[in-house]
């Protein structure tokens, strides 16, 4: 038996600043879970860490906007995010935070040791500076131009569009994010991670990587050779781990500098919560630990120049092995978005569908070298034709059959044909071939095998046809049927990674009464279930999505939109003040003639009286109020001090109040005794 392989494996840290989606499940979690879930059973010695990152601007920003502290507005989302991931089935060793004490310290040690080893350095700088906020714009505090891709909401930070790196006074038309003021340049005192000290090993790191992906490795190489400038990793602001330096009082930590440190110290919190506190070593400080990182194709800059570079700076951390980043993920075509409604609603989808299926359509279709999408027809059909029509079905025919004709007991195969033998062969090679994509992280490759050994069964069982055979020759017919339920047994154990709970059905079902979690791929692939062994009852591992389900997610989806439109509507009006308000005068006014104005739509000529004097005003009213007639005597409210304008050559001199809504055009009209003239207050 070859030694057993050490393994650490992290998913970016969320950060604890809202839900999260699809998206993020695809890209970060699932190919890491369905990573792991395989390790595990193939006996790795392996630890899978994550946590949510609680730090940066962004945090600051979304928790005054909801009137809430940063602190319980992280509280919050770690609890969020954490029910999510369970309703997933992402299965963490351990799910930590950047707000704990022994993460603070740990991030301190790391600045220290990179201070003292002269990797850092203080310097003054311009920096963007909003003065009604009364602060230094950072990060996600401002938006502007990307100077590098001319996508116009970029960070102060970065570009979320090219992933490039952004001196936030580089950006075009900057605005301050809280008051949408454009900040000024002042200055301030900063440390900088030298990241050109680091340029020569990163280059050796990277180029020895061979294995990566090409577009990765790529984009990395790219970056070192166009020369790698010191970066700021502080900033100003009070919400983060203070910088360990006597001059740096105000000042904290850059939240993508604590981040990644945040694999280590939800390792450490691991290892104490095990009660063996110095485990956590047995990974981060041993040379032969396989670390890898599993993030979104945006998180490529920090994970493979910036944290490398960290780590070099320590003395004796690993570095990471891989970095398998994923492209986006899309919805219906369209960046996931919840400002937008762009999303699904998570509580609403798992009360209506299994976490497997989601698992599985993710998976058949992930990210991996290109950017791909969830939509809702795709979710079904991929659901009804793979996950009910086919593996579903397959297991069904094999238990249902079995109970009929056999007691619920696995037949004997005393003789094979070669039918049998090909069957037989294929799941031994399946094996071997999902062996080498879980390793390498092929996740939809691996979709793809296990769904086509499913698709060989069906075939092999209609062309066997144990239903004729049994009326024929029994021995035959036994023989399909034990070898069907081995590979309905090897399709549970190859699957178990990607949807755990049905293959722990079909566990059941073949009789079975542990769990797969417990076995081990090596030599449970080698065994048989023995003829004899009573089966458990067959149950339904899919049921058919209905096309009327999938339409009213849709109308969901849209309406969703529409909704969040309507609210972002009302969100941007202006608001004005008290003193604004009183500047419009509004005043009772009786309509006293009317008239079309010819070769209009709308227009109403009216004559008001305010009272002493009388108006002429062009109301664009005809859609509610085509009869003059019936307008005469009406009392209505006007703007009295409107500049005079020109409406079709018509002088007009105020504006009427109406609302307008789905059911047409309203005046607005006061109680009849209101005497014209009269100011509204
Ligand atoms: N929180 C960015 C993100 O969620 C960041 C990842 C940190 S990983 C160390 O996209
Ligand atoms: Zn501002």
């Amino acid at each position: 038996m070859c030694k057993k392989e050490t393994i650490l494996v992290t998913s970016a840290l969320p950060y604890a600043n809202g839900p999260i989606h699809f998206g993020h499940i695809a890209g970060a979690y699932l190919p890491a879970d369905i990573f792991v879930r395989f390790k595990k059973l193939y006996g790795a010695d392996i630890v899978y860490v994550s946590g949510t990152d609680e730090h940066g601007f962004a945090i600051t920003v979304s928790a005054q906007q909801e009137g809430n502290t940063p602190k319980k507005h992280v509280d919050h989302y770690n609890q969020v995010i954490q029910d999510i991931f369970k309703k997933f089935n992402v299965e963490f060793d351990n799910f930590s935070r950047t707000s704990l004490k022994h993460h603070y310290k740990l991030s301190q040690e790391f600045f220290t040791n990179l201070h003292k080893a002269n990797k850092i350095s203080e310097k003054t700088t311009d920096q963007l500076y909003c003065k009604s906020c009364n602060m230094f714009l950072a990060d996600r505090y401002v938006t502007g131009g990307c100077p590098h891709c001319e996508y116009e909401e970029a960070r102060g930070d970065e570009c979320p569009k090219c992933g490039n790196w952004i001196e936030a006074t580089e950006l075009k038309d900057p605005k301050c994010k809280v008051c949408c003021n454009t900040p000024v340049v002042k200055q301030t005192k900063h440390w900088f991670l030298d990241l050109g000290k680091f340029s020569d090993t990163l280059k050796t790191w990277i180029d020895s990587k061979k294995n990566w992906k090409p577009n990765v490795t790529n984009f990395i190489s790219a970056m070192i050779e166009q020369g790698l400038e010191s970066r700021p990793i502080t900033r100003d602001m009070d919400w983060g781990i203070p910088v360990p330096l006597e001059d740096a009082k105000g000042k904290v930590l850059y939240v993508w500098f604590d981040a990644p440190i945040g694999y280590i110290s939800s390792t450490m919190e691991w290892a104490e919560k095990k009660g063996e506190p110095d485990k956590w070593k047995d990974y981060w400080h041993n040379k032969d630990c396989r670390l890898v990182h599993f993030i979104g194709k945006d998180n490529l800059p920090f994970h493979c120049v910036v944290w490398p570079a960290v780590l070099m700076g320590q003395s004796d951390y690993i570095l990471p092995t891989d970095v398998p980043a994923n492209e986006f993920y899309n919805l219906e075509g369209k960046q996931f978005s919840k400002s937008t409604g762009w999303y699904v609603d998570l509580d609403g989808f798992f009360n209506k569908f299994q976490s497997d299926s989601i698992r599985y359509v993710i998976g058949a279709n992930a990210p991996e070298t290109k950017d791909s999408a969830f939509s809702w027809k795709d979710f079904q059909n991929k659901h009804n034709g793979d996950l009910a029509d086919t593996l579903g079905n397959l297991v069904n025919r094999a238990l249902k059959f079995t109970a009929s004709y056999f007691d619920n007991t696995v037949p004997e195969a005393s003789v094979l044909s070669e039918a049998d033998h090909t069957l037989l062969k294929k799941i031994k090679e399946t094996f071997t071939t999902l062996e080498n994509l879980y390793d390498t992280y092929q996740v939809r490759r691996v979709c793809y095998e296990i769904m086509e050994l499913a698709r060989v069964g069906n075939r092999y069982f209609d062309e066997q046809a144990p239903w004729s055979s049994r009326k024929t020759d029994i021995t035959k017919c036994a023989a399909t049927m034990n070898c069907t339920i081995q590979l309905v047994k090897a399709i549970a154990l190859a699957a178990y990674p990607v949807i755990p709970d049905a293959a722990q059905k079909m566990w059941h079902m073949l009789g079975y009464s542990h769990k797969i979690k417990s076995t081990n791929w090596l030599e449970e692939k080698l065994i048989q279930v023995p003829a004899g062994q009573a089966l458990g009852t067959a149950e339904v591992l899919f049921s058919k999505i209905d096309d009327k389900v999938i339409e009213e997610e849709i109308e969901k989806l849209n309406k969703m939109v529409s909704d969040e439109a309507e609210a972002t509507k009302e969100k941007n009006v202006p608001k004005i003040t008290f003193e604004e308000f009183q500047k419009i005068k509004l005043k009772i006014a009786e309509i006293l003639k009317a008239e079309p104005v010819k070769k209009s739509k709308k227009l109403m000529k009216l004559e008001v009286s305010l009272g002493k004097e009388q108006r002429q005003i062009i109301a664009g009213i005809k859609e509610g109020y085509s009869d003059p007639e019936k307008l005469i005597g009406k009392k209505v409210i006007v703007v009295s001090n409107l500049k005079t304008a020109k409406l079709m050559g018509l002088e007009s001199q105020g504006m009427l109040l109406a609302a307008h809504d789905d059911t047409g055009l309203h005046l607005i009209t006061p109680d009849s005794d209101a005497k014209p003239g009269s100011e509204v207050k």
